[in-house]
């Protein structure tokens, strides 16, 4: 069964979004098999954004995911794995586009994310194809927490 990881990032935990968040992902019908707080170095930070190696916004996505923005500083994230068929693309759907200003008012992203202070406060990370999602998931949790 289809695997996919989702961040509940730092601007959606400090407005309390968690909560509207998560109830959005469970009614795809998807099961959650992992949840934890986790703390994001900027190791691991680096390494799940390992495809924008190179990007000029690179430190600024990596220094958002780690809370250090809007005065707070707060290196941690909540991290879920669920399951189920089309876990990618059907919370992919929900989340909207990348960019909050793009992003249908009935995403997640487009309902509560911004563009502040230069960066896309999205609000969730979630894997944008299964391939991505095993490599993801291998990041932030062992394979034991995943079963
Ligand atoms: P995704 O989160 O929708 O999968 P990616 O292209 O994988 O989007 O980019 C990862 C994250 O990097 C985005 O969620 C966003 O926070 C940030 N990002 C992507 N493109 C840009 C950009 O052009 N300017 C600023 N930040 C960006
Ligand atoms: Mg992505």
């Amino acid at each position: 069964m289809e695997k996919t990881l989702i961040l509940i990032k730092p601007d959606a935990i400090s407005k309390k979004l968690t909560g509207i968040i998560i109830d959005r992902i469970e009614h795809l019908g998807l099961d959650m098999k992992a949840a934890k707080v986790a703390f994001v170095s900027e190791e691991i930070a680096k390494e799940h954004y390992a495809n924008l190696a190179g990007k000029p916004f690179l430190p600024s996505v990596i220094s958002f995911m780690r809370g250090d923005f809007n005065g707070i500083k707060d290196h941690r994230i909540y991290a879920f794995v669920y399951e189920g068929e089309n876990a990618v693309s059907k919370v992919r759907a929900a989340l909207g586009a990348t960019d909050p200003a793009k992003a249908e008012p009935w995403t997640i992203r487009g309902a509560f994310g911004c563009f502040k202070d230069g960066v896309m406060q999205n609000c969730v990370h979630a894997s944008g194809t299964p391939e991505e999602a095993l490599r993801e998931i291998n990041i932030w949790f062992k394979p034991e927490e995943v079963l």
